[in-house]
């Protein structure tokens, strides 16, 4: 079936006991046994659930892989993975990444003992200097968050195959309407599926997918010994999320577009972060690697801190909140909110300014998106 086909039915069959065309939240902690050693193949939720399954099969379809797994949230996500490691191994990891992510590595690091080298992956001919005889996982996130830096992930997989490393991509960003790193190499794909999967702002969740029985098998494990499983109902909001997620996708990647062709116009503005401008550095790469450009945009402010916090407090449709992938527009200061549990240290390695500002670019008229930002600027 096609990618759009499959967003509506992968994973979703009419319900045995009644017919519902829409996937039962199966609320239940625990399903009765009918002999002893004999389930109907659920026994327990933490260790699987149907409304979950059903989700899973559905992710695992977009993604082009043999298994997801749902889990609580994106970061739920990145600890089940971070489990597959143990205390001396190395991960080298894009320097440029979600906040949250970075603040969970370092803690493993100054905790359990995993060594996490943080490098710029922009240009991947400097990786394997970076490689060890400990070193066992390549980790990236593109178009990373908040500047929209691309990894060339085909380029990454590669190198990682060849020295025989797992290969991490965090694809929250486009979703996999927009990018399938196991078509271009990945070995384990995860989502916060609070994002754009879920589109609608009203759930946390996240996925880890792979595409081995050895891996599969071992993030189930993983996923029931920690137990950092989903809840039903939340699966249920995310399944139901997918169903739109094809023409949500289209309709974010219009405004974004349109956002950020006029902030590129703007007086006041001095950079803007767009892969799909084609002044964007690694544009070609965008084209090359990704389906579309997606909805998230950031930009660039020269000027005193209270420039930045007037913009910030000054739009009116773009709420001032984190997270991102809803179908409302949002306004957000990595530097303060998403990204201030990186350090001031990383973000200044990495270019995070004080006068960057994020949009989660939502699917609103694109003129009164422009409207907001073009009073909120002035
Ligand atoms: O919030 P949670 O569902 O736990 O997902 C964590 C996460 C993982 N990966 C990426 C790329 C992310 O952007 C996030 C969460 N990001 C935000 C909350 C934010 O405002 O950027």
């Amino acid at each position: 079936m096609s990618f759009q086909t499959d967003t509506i039915h992968a994973g979703v069959s009419p319900d045995k006991a009644y017919g519902a065309i829409m996937t039962p939240i199966y609320q239940s902690s625990t399903f009765v046994f009918e002999d002893i050693g004999k389930h109907r193949g659920f026994d327990y939720t933490r260790s699987g659930n149907p409304t979950r399954a059903a989700l899973e099969e559905c992710v695992a379809a977009l993604e082009g892989c043999s298994c997801a797994v749902a889990v609580t949230t994106g970061m739920a996500a990145i600890t089940t993975v971070l489990h597959l490691f143990r205390t001396g191994d190395e991960i080298i990891c894009t320097d440029d990444c979600y906040g949250g992510t970075a603040r969970l590595l370092k803690t493993i690091q100054e905790q359990f003992g995993l060594k996490i080298h943080f490098v710029s992956l922009r240009e991947t001919g400097e990786i394997e200097s970076y490689i060890t005889p400990n070193t066992r996982a390549i980790w990236i996130e593109t178009p990373s968050n908040p500047l929209l830096n691309l990894i060339d992930i085909a380029g990454v997989t590669a190198i990682a195959k060849k020295h025989g490393l797992l290969s991490i991509v965090d694809n929250t960003f486009l979703s996999p309407y927009n990018q399938q790193p196991f078509r271009l190499g990945a070995d384990i794909v995860v989502h916060s599926t609070t994002k754009y999967l879920n589109g609608h702002s009203d759930v946390v969740g996240g996925a880890v997918l792979s595409n081995s029985p050895e891996l599969d098998a071992r993030i189930r494990f993983l996923v029931n010994s920690l137990g950092t499983c989903a809840q039903p109902f939340d699966c249920w909001l995310v399944l139901r999320g997918i169903k739109t997620l094809v023409p949500r996708m289209k309709e974010h990647e219009r405004n974004a577009r349109a956002v950020a062709e006029y902030l590129d116009r703007h007086p006041k503005v001095k950079r803007v972060f767009y892969p799909g401008l084609a002044s964007h550095p690694q544009h070609e790469l965008a084209k090359r690697q990704q389906r579309g450009f997606g909805g998230m945009v950031s930009f660039e402010v020269d000027g005193a801190i209270e420039q930045v916090n007037s913009i910030l407090r000054g739009t009116k449709l773009f709420a001032l909140a984190e997270s991102l992938g809803g179908v409302e527009s949002l306004i957000e200061h990595p530097a303060t909110m998403s990204h201030a549990s990186m350090g001031a240290e990383h973000r200044a390695a990495v270019g995070i300014t004080d006068g960057v500002i994020r949009l989660s670019i939502g699917i609103e008229d694109p003129d009164d998106l422009i409207a907001d930002l073009s009073q909120a600027l002035a």
